[in-house]
C-alpha cells in the first residue's frame, strides 16, 4: 500500500565496484565490463521506533555471477543489535554484523538482486550502518539517498543529530488502528512496531450465493460482537462467480473490503479457486482482478491478497509458477502488501496428496513479503496435519486464511475437540485464521443458524449454531497487540 514518505524511514545507496564505478552510479555496469568482475550496490533502509528497528538490505550482484554470498556491515553505534534475521543466516561479533546466503537465494547473477532483513535493537542512537562489502568487496562508495539521484557529488552524511524517529503510538482501538501495515517478519506477521502479531477472523461463504450476508449489521456485528480482525472475503472463480461477470464481481469485492476498512478490520481478499485445481486455468482472470483490487485498493492499509484458494492436481512449481506471475502484478500497484500464496493438495502444505512442505522450502515462491495458507477441516484432518504445521511454521511464514471446524465437506457436527487442539496450536504458533463460514447456509460450518440473513439480528449468541457460538467465543477474546 502505498504511503506518503514517513519520518521513519531512511534509505541510503552505498556503491562499489574494483576499479569502475562512479561513486553513486549504482546500477551503470554493463554485465560485459572486465574491470566489473566484484562489485556490489547495496540499499539499506530502515524503520525504526524507540528501542527498535526493522532493517532492510538489497543487495545488487555488479560484479561476476555469485553462487553463494557472505555480506557483512558494522553498525555505528556499539548498542546496535540483530535480535532476529531472515532470507539468510544471520551473525554479530561486536558491531560487525554476517549475512550468508541460504540455497534458495544464494545464485546472483550480474546485475540480479536480493533483499535480506532483519529486526533489530539500538539505544542512544540508530544510524545506518556503513563498510558493506559482498564476498569480502567492499560496496564503497558515498552515503546518498536514492530518489532523486543525485546530481552533485553526494554529500557526507552527518551522524544524527536528533533521536530516530519513531512510531507513535496507536490513536484508536481497532485492529488495522492498532497494528497498521503488516509486513511478513521471518516466519511471522509483523505490525507497524515490528512486533508479531495472530489475526483471527471470519471467512465469508461464496459471495455470489451469500452476498445478502453482508450488510451493515452483521459487519457491525463481525467488528464489535465478535471482536474480529479479519474479514476473509471468498470470491469463487467458478460456479456461477467471478468468470461469470468479472465487473460485477470486481465491484462487490471492492465494496465488502470499504466496509472491513470502515470498521477497522483487515480484509483479505480470496480468489476463491477451487475446481479446477490448477491455478493456470484462471492466470488470465487472476491477473486482471488483482490488477483492478490492488490498484483501487493501493493507498489503504489493511488489504492483504489470496491469490489462490486451493490448488489441487497440481505440482508445487506450477502453483509457484502462478505466484511468480500474478504478484508482480499486485506490486505493481501496491508494493506493501502482504500476499498469501496457496499450497498444494487443497492448501495442505501438499499433505493431502503425499506431499509435504519441504518442496516449498527448497524452492520457495522468489517474491518478498508473502504467507503460505494452509487451510484445514478439524473433523476430517488431526495430527499428521498438526505435526506438519509445526514442522513448517518454523520455516516459512503461514497463514491458516481458512479452515473448518466441521469436516472437509463443510457439513457435519462440529468437532470441538479437534477445533480446540487447532486453534491453541495456530495461537501458540501466532499463526493468523478465518473460519469457514460467517454465513447462515444450511451446513455444520456456518456460524448462523439458517433463514438469520433474512433477519437483523447478527451480534449475540442467539442467532448462532454449534460451530459460530465456539468461533465466537475464541475470537472475541482480548488481543493484546504488542505496541511496543
Ligand atoms: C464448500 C461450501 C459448500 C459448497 C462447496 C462447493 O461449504 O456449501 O457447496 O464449497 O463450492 C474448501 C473450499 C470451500 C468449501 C469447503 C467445504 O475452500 O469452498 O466450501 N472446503 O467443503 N476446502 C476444503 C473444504
Amino acid at each position: 500500500m502505498k504511503h506518503p514518505p514517513r519520518p521513519s524511514r531512511r534509505q541510503l545507496v552505498v556503491a562499489g565496484a574494483v576499479g569502475a564505478l562512479t561513486l553513486g552510479a549504482s546500477v551503470a555496469l554493463p554485465a560485459a565490463n572486465a574491470s566489473a568482475a566484484t562489485g556490489c550496490a547495496v540499499t539499506y533502509s530502515a524503520n525504526s521506533w524507540q528501542g527498535g528497528f526493522t532493517g532492510t538490505v538489497t543487495i545488487k550482484n555488479l560484479g561476476d555471477p555469485v553462487n553463494g554470498w557472505t555480506l557483512g556491515f558494522t553498525f555505528p553505534d556499539a548498542a546496535q543489535r540483530v535480535t532476529q534475521g531472515w532470507s539468510a543466516t544471520w551473525s554479530q561479533s561486536g558491531s560487525d554484523v554476517t549475512a550468508r546466503s541460504l540455497g534458495w537465494n544464494g545464485s546472483l547473477a550480474t546485475g540480479a538482486s536480493t533483499s535480506i532483513g532483519f529486526n533489530g535493537s539500538w539505544s542512544g542512537s540508530n544510524p545506518s550502518p556503513t563498510s558493506f562489502t559482498l564476498n569480502g568487496t567492499t560496496c564503497t562508495g558515498s552515503t546518498t539517498p536514492t530518489t532523486p539521484p543525485p546530481t552533485t557529488p553526494p554529500p557526507t552524511t552527518p551522524p544524527p543529530t536528533t533521536p530516530p524517529p519513531t512510531t507513535p503510538p496507536p490513536t484508536g482501538t481497532t485492529p488495522v488502528a492498532i497494528n497498521g501495515q503488516l509486513r511478513v517478519c521471518g516466519v511471522n506477521l509483523c505490525n507497524q512496531y515490528g512486533k508479531p502479531i495472530q489475526l483471527r477472523g471470519m471467512s465469508t461463504h461464496g459471495i455470489q450465493w451469500f452476498g445478502h450476508c453482508y450488510n451493515d449489521a452483521s459487519l457491525d456485528a463481525l467488528a464489535t460482537d465478535w471482536r474480529a480482525d479479519l474479514f476473509r472475503v471468498a470470491m469463487y472463480v467458478q460456479e456461477d462467480g467471478y468468470e461469470t461477470d468479472p465487473a460485477g464481481f470486481t465491484n462487490r469485492v471492492n465494496n465488502l473490503v470499504e466496509e472491513a476498512t470502515e470498521r477497522g478490520m483487515y480484509a483479505m481478499i480470496d480468489f476463491h479457486t477451487l475446481t479446477p485445481g490448477d491455478p493456470m486455468f484462471n492466470l488470465e482472470r487472476a491477473k486482471t482482478f488483482f490488477r483492478a483490487v490492488s490498484a483501487r485498493h493501493a493507498d489503504k492499509n489493511n488489504v492483504i491478497y489470496e491469490i489462490a484458494n486451493e490448488p489441487n492436481g497440481v505440482s508445487w512449481s506450477t502453483i509457484k509458477n502462478y505466484a511468480e506471475q500474478v504478484i508482480p502484478v499486485i506490486r505493481a500497484n501496491d508494493p506493501d502488501a502482504v500476499v498469501i500464496v496457496g499450497t498444494r493438495a487443497w492448501s495442505s502444505l501438499g499433505v493431502s496428496e503425499g506431499a509435504n512442505s519441504t518442496e516449498i522450502i527448497n524452492n520457495p515462491v522468489n517474491a518478498s513479503n508473502i504467507m503460505y495458507a494452509f487451510h484445514f477441516y478439524a473433523a476430517s484432518h488431526k495430527d499428521n496435519y498438526r505435526a506438519e504445521v509445526e514442522r513448517a511454521a518454523a520455516r516459512l511464514p503461514l497463514f491458516v486464511t481458512e479452515f473448518g471446524t466441521v469436516d472437509y465437506t463443510g457439513d457435519g457436527a462440529a468437532d470441538l475437540a479437534s477445533s480446540t487442539t487447532w486453534l491453541d496450536l495456530l495461537d501458540r504458533l501466532k499463526i493468523g485464521y478465518a473460519n469457514w463460514t460467517y454465513s447462515d447456509k444450511a451446513e455444520g460450518s456456518a456460524a448462523f443458524r439458517p433463514g438469520t440473513c433474512y433477519g437483523g439480528t447478527y451480534a449475540g449468541t442467539g442467532v448462532l449454531t454449534q460451530s459460530g457460538a465456539f468461533m465466537r467465543e475464541r475470537i472475541r477474546t482480548p488481543d493484546n497487540f504488542p505496541t511496543s
